[in-house]
């Protein structure tokens, strides 16, 4: 592999040009990079920062390969590229990450299969191929999730049973294919972790971030988290293991669930920039998307400590379907606030339109600032996300949680122990 650095004047090429596209190639046009990328919507919400839309699905072999022949380096921002379409790119210039590892993470059951495989912790988890198999291994199981191995992303292709009636209903939604099984956890908290990583093996890993979700969306997320040290220790240790295991050149976001009784299991993992890091813009010595550009053009990765506690409300297309439209000027006389919008044309419900963050003295103030921006910004929202009261408190006035947190911190958490050697490992090529 080529491991001499791309320099600012480079073209780097995107698959993918959705939000994540549009904000990675922002941070690379503020480096002096040229940006092109492809993505089967001519209206993408990249297209006003590239210079050059290929409009074409993922998994056009043919146009991946029109893409990296005018590129120096290929990166992806949604993992439902075909590998076909990786390997034709991977032709003409670097894709990262590369194909193996995307393959392993786009496919649902395949990644949670490999996960357990390399005894990384995971939920207990079944294939079903009938509705018949789906009734069964709900009936074990109790309450449970089903998910589409292929396609669905913020909360689409998942189906939630409470018993084993409702599996034919499900089977039916989900297409009618074999799908994820997943039995329900009792979650105590939502956090994620996020890796960069280089060819030479280098890493720098972000602090965790604490989330929150509603109908399988991402609803805030907060950094600092607020968890007990043995939980961020143990979290800040799996996800460059995973990177490292995959191979990952670029970012790796590792989703993960602390459970009621103090255990720390993998949910999803995704090879690139992730909704729950969005606040490093404003949180972070370097925001995720310029981390992006610097491990794929090889350059020193940047620092990931978080210089202002902050935190981010996503903006859905709902916003924009009631009634009352978003007051966009009361929201933002919050005290350190912010409007992102992506520049999508198309309001759906569940749609991702943009996101407000704001920072603060404490992750607390930052997440009671962000949601009162949202609260003045669309009420009828913040009614229907559960947001319309006290924020959340991320320390212990919650007595539940400070119950279970307590438990964590006793030593009932993490049952996984990362490798003694995961310093950096400058021999490893990925
Ligand atoms: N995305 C990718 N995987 C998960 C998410 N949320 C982002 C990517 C993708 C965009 O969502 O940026 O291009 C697609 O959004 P939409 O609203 O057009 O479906």
């Amino acid at each position: 592999m080529n491991t001499s650095a791309i320099l600012p004047g480079a073209t780097i090429g995107i698959l993918g040009g959705g939000q994540l596209g549009r904000m990675t190639a922002m941070a690379a046009r503020s480096m002096g990079y040229d940006v092109h990328v492809l993505d089967p919507d001519p209206m993408c919400a990249a297209r006003a920062v590239a210079t050059q839309t290929l409009t074409a699905p993922f998994n056009d072999a043919e146009a991946a390969a029109r893409l990296a022949r005018a590129c120096d380096v290929i990166t992806l921002e949604i993992e439902q590229i075909s590998r076909a379409s990786l390997e034709a790119a991977a032709e003409f210039a670097p894709v990262h990450p590369g194909a193996d590892a995307v393959y392993i993470i786009q496919d649902r059951l395949r990644q949670k299969r490999w996960l357990s495989d390399n005894n990384f912790p995971v939920g207990a988890f079944r294939e079903a191929d009938s509705a018949d198999a789906l009734a069964a291994i709900v009936a074990e199981f109790g309450p449970s999730i089903a998910k589409a191995c292929h396609g669905g992303y913020d909360g689409r292709g998942q189906a939630r049973l409470s018993d084993a009636n409702a599996a034919v209903d499900a089977w039916k939604s989900l297409g009618q294919q074999p799908c994820l099984v997943e039995q329900r956890i009792d979650i105590a908290v939502e956090l994620s972790v996020l890796v960069a990583r280089r060819a030479n093996g280098e890493h720098v890993v972000y602090p965790p971030s604490r989330n929150h979700h509603t109908d399988g969306i991402l609803t805030w997320s907060v950094t600092p988290a607020e968890l007990p040290a043995s939980v961020l220790r143990s979290a800040e240790e799996l996800a460059p293991a995973i990177a490292k295991a995959l191979g990952i050149v670029g970012l790796l976001a590792v989703e993960l669930f602390l459970t009621t009784d103090g255990q720390l299991l993998v949910n999803e993992l995704a090879p690139r920039p992730h909704n729950t890091y969005h606040h490093t813009e404003r949180a972070s010595a370097t925001s995720q998307f310029e981390q992006l550009v610097r491990a794929v053009c090889n350059l020193p990765l940047g620092d990931p400590r978080v210089i202002a506690p902050g935190a981010i409300v996503n903006l859905l297309g709902d916003v924009w379907l009631h009634d009352t439209q978003p007051d966009i000027e009361f929201a933002l006389g919050v005290p350190a606030s912010r409007l992102h919008l992506y520049g999508k044309a198309g309001a759906r419900p569940g749609r991702k339109m943009g996101h407000l963050s704001a920072v603060g003295d404490s992750s607390q103030e930052a997440l009671s600032r962000v949601l009162a921006c949202y609260r003045r910004l669309s009420p009828a929202s913040a009614l229907a996300a559960g947001l319309s009261g006290p924020p959340p408190q991320l320390r212990a006035a919650d007595g539940a949680l400070s119950v279970e947190l307590a438990a964590v911190d006793r030593g009932n958490a993490a049952p996984w122990r990362g490798p003694e050697d995961n310093d950096t490992d400058r021999e490893d090529v990925g």
